[in-house]
């Protein structure tokens, strides 16, 4: 049945009784059992399971229910009761499921046996385990080295993680992008180089401390819920949010906690943001230049009339370098040009940078709105500079909060998956396991797609995500990936990316993070690491969906022996059958980070992984937190065409899914049911293309010879956005964005902004 486009005021508040709701659907839509829906009192619980949704924090001391609507639909996805098995396959044929949505393929439940797609009857079918890793295996071992990659998602644990970098160096090379690659790699690159730790500085401890946070493009009601009860509390502390986003989100005005009986009961909501700054998509450098420059201002004030500096002087010269360029470039820098290229008024500016000087300890906290741009390492880099000005980083209650999106992103960079080997310690895996590792650079995310374009991938290996439907420049890059020679993918469901598939597939189910663990009859746990830098143990709680599913590690273990020679110095058997001896493994590898892993692992709140920049100690070439001048203020500078109808378009999630997993066609949080395929638009900018409401409209990149790029059939919806730009949802609109069209030094692709062109669809 095909569902109807819904539209309404979004005005309910985020959480609330809405939220109950959808928990309640979803539970009940997935047949989750009774007693498997009791396992969310046990969610990021010390001695429960990590949430396999978002990587937020996990307090030390719990509330009782924590867990938010988007891990609550998380854990009810993945224990749902819901399968398929090899007759599905039988049914179908592969062309035939191209036809099926994102939604209704995953909705089909949980894969329970391996699978070989058969190109006689292009069909999946049933494979044994040993034949598909022998098969695997021996084609692996005719590749040549550097043409194979090792995707992960960064939902995979520590553990996992550090055997998936181990087999792929041992095969032979670096090319181990992962999702962090479309993410936050412009927060790793950006921090890495203003302040010496590639990750952010706040702690749960801090959001007590401070009296103002910096909100910039993320959007935490549907991302990141339960760092709505942070915000809560600070709200009722008194302190200011000041948010920076080009939408109004429902999450980011105001929130009901449904985890409170009389806020439930009495209707009562927090307003969350104190100042709203619809800034231009792009526009953030600009907007904090503009910060920069009215906190400059507030200072030459004191400055004349005697009274206390507005900048922290004494931090400046004792922790900082290249301040006074950076101050040159701020006072040069006109406010005519951070209006146009911010979208903000100088007042709206210098009322929130009035906030600022008045803080004694601010927090910047940011998500995709700054990291997915083509100057996204450099939007980071100036929130930095801004933070930098009044000595708010490596202070209670101040400091750099990028909020990550995968459960364990940040704890994989963190165990050596990454494609730059400067960043792995190559010298110690060579000592602890005795083989030489590469030390060629291997390929990042964009990197990968460029060589699958340019034939010269040979085999993919996947270990959790879906790619083809996360990347950028869908169309082509769906060509490329049917000529590729072997896709092999570990996946709990079906998706887009084993519809697709290269000349060779196989799919091997795995186990989920929900999931009790058994080697040899005893139950294992794992461990991730959270956004502010925290290591947590997890418990698997719910029954495995199949016993013919392997875990992760079986299954990375069962890979590598099928793939390389053996050697001594790694025991994968061992490591199956007992993964604390994995985290010894890392500890010796990381001593610093993870000695005694094994019982830290469970003290409640996680243990934190060292943070030099959080102590004020700066690992940078200069030895102090840098300030970077921006090269521009322009957002994306390559995309701008000049073209007076050109729109810029923006991607964002739903409440109604978690990244390509799509739970359902709903966005309550923006008034919208029963379809993705909207764009939202200001009523004046329909007005200027001669549009009304509900038409439907097609886009077409502006930019970009190499191809042409377009999405059709979406329907238009007036919403409170800037005039000029246009917000559609990832990954219906991912045809739009070109490859190219990534972030300058982190490659993270821009999917933040691109040009389009509007036409009202031609009538059928
Ligand atoms: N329920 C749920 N939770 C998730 C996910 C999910 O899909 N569903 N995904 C997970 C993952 S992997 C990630 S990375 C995170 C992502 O979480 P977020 O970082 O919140 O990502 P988005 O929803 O893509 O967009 C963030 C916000 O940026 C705003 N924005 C867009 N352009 C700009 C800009 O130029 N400037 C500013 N200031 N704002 C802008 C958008 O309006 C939107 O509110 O969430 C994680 N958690
Ligand atoms: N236009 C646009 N594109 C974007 C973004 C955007 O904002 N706009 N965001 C980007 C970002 S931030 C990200 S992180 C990517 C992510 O994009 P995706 O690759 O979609 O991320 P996942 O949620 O990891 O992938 C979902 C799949 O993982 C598998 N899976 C689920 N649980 C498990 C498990 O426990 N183990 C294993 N092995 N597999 C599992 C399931 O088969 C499921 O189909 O998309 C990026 N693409
Ligand atoms: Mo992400």
């Amino acid at each position: 049945m095909k569902e109807e486009l819904k539209v309404e005021d979004p005005t309910m508040p985020a959480g609330g009784w809405g939220s109950v709701k959808e928990v309640t659907n979803i539970l009940l839509g997935q047949h989750v059992p009774i007693k498997d829906s009791r396992l969310l009192m046990k969610q990021n619980k010390p001695d429960g399971y990590a949430c396999v949704s978002c990587a937020w924090a996990k307090p030390a001391n719990p509330h009782p229910f924590e867990f938010c609507e988007s891990g609550a639909k998380a854990t009810a996805w993945e224990t749902t009761s819901k399968q398929i098995g090899a007759d599905f396959f039988e049914r179908h044929t592969v062309t035939e499921l191209e036809a099926w949505s994102d939604h209704d393929l995953e909705d089909l439940g949980r894969l329970t046996v391996p699978l070989r797609w058969d190109a006689a009857s292009d069909r999946y079918r049933p494979i044994a385990w040993d034949a598909a890793f022998r098969e695997i295996g021996a084609t692996l071992q005719e590749c040549a080295r550097d043409k194979v990659v090792f995707y992960s998602s960064g939902r995979a644990s520590l553990e996992t993680s550090y055997m998936y970098q181990l087999f792929a160096r041992m095969y032979g090379n670096n090319n181990l992008p992962d999702s962090s690659n479309m993410c936050h790699e412009s927060t790793s690159v950006g921090l890495q180089k203003s302040i010496g730790v590639p990750v952010g500085t706040v702690n749960l401890n801090d959001f007590e401390h401070t009296d103002c946070i910096f909100f910039f493009g993320q959007n935490v009601g549907v991302n990141s819920p339960r760092m709505l009860h942070q915000l809560q509390e600070a709200r009722k502390r008194g302190v200011q949010i000041i948010t920076f986003n080009p939408l109004r989100e429902r999450g980011l005005v105001s929130f009901t906690n449904p985890q409170s009986p009389l806020e439930m009961l009495t209707g009562a909501e927090t307003a969350i943001s104190t100042q709203y700054h619809q800034v231009k998509p792009g526009g953030d450098t600009a907007a904090l230049m503009g910060l920069c420059k009215a906190v400059l201002a507030q200072d030459d004030e004191a400055r004349a009339g005697g009274a206390q500096r507005v900048l922290d002087t004494a931090f400046l010269q004792e922790h900082t370098h290249g301040f006074d360029d950076f101050e040159q470039s701020v006072r040069d820098c006109t406010w005519g040009h951070i209006e146009r290229e911010s979208g903000l008024t100088r007042s709206a500016i210098e009322a929130a940078a009035d906030v600022y000087c008045k803080s004694s300890a601010v927090m910047g906290v940011y998500g995709m709105g700054l990291t997915q741009h083509r100057h996204g390492v450099q939007n980071v880099t100036m929130l930095v500079n801004f933070l930098l000005l009044r000595g708010n980083i490596g202070k209670p209650g101040a400091g750099i909060c990028p909020v990550r999106g995968h459960s364990n992103v940040q704890g994989q960079r963190t165990v050596g998956i990454t494609e730059k080997p400067e960043l792995a310690p190559l010298d110690k895996l060579k000592e602890q396991y005795g083989f030489e590792p590469p030390r060629e650079k291997g390929m990042n995310t964009v990197e990968a797609c460029e060589a699958m374009l340019a034939g010269q991938v040979e085999a993919y290996i996947g270990l959790g995500g879906n790619f083809i439907r996360a990347i950028p420049d869908t169309v082509r890059m769906e060509a490329a990936w049917r000529q590729l020679p072997l896709t092999v993918q570990i996946s709990t469901k079906l998706n887009r990316n084993h519809i697709i598939h290269g000349k060779a597939s196989y799919i091997l189910p795995c186990l989920g993070r929900i999931e009790i663990d058994r080697q040899g009859g005893v139950p294992q746990s794992v461990s991730i690491e959270d956004s502010t830098a925290y290591m947590h143990g997890s418990r698997g709680m719910a029954e495995p969906a199949a016993d013919t599913l392997l875990s992760e590690p079986a299954i990375v273990a069962a890979l590598a022996k099928a793939t390389l020679l053996p050697n001594p110095k790694v025991d994968w058997d061992g490591w199956v059958a007992d993964y604390s001896t994995v985290r010894n493994a890392i500890a010796e590898t990381y001593p610093k980070i993870f000695h005694e892993f094994n019982e830290r692992m469970w003290t409640p709140g996680g243990f934190r992984k060292p943070l030099a920049a959080a102590e004020r100690v700066w690992n940078t070439p200069s030895g102090k937190a840098e300030f970077f001048t921006p090269e521009t203020l322009q957002g994306d500078p390559d995309t701008e065409t000049g073209d007076p109808h050109a729109l810029r378009l923006f991607t964002v999630r739903s409440d109604g899914q978690f990244n390509t997993t799509i739970y359902s066609n709903d966005d309550r949080f923006r008034g919208v049911t029963g379809s993705r395929m909207v764009l939202f638009m200001s009523p004046a900018d329909i007005a200027r293309h001669g549009l009304s409401n509900g038409d439907e409209v097609d886009l077409r990149t502006a930019v970009g010879v190499d191809a042409e790029r377009s999405v059709a059939g979406l329907t238009v919806v007036p919403y409170d956005i800037p005039d000029g730009c246009v917000a559609g949802y990832y990954p219906e609109c991912n045809p739009l964005i070109p490859l190219w069209h990534h972030a300058i030094d982190s490659k993270v692709p821009a999917a933040k902004s691109i040009d389009v062109l509007i036409r009202r669809s031609a009538v059928q």
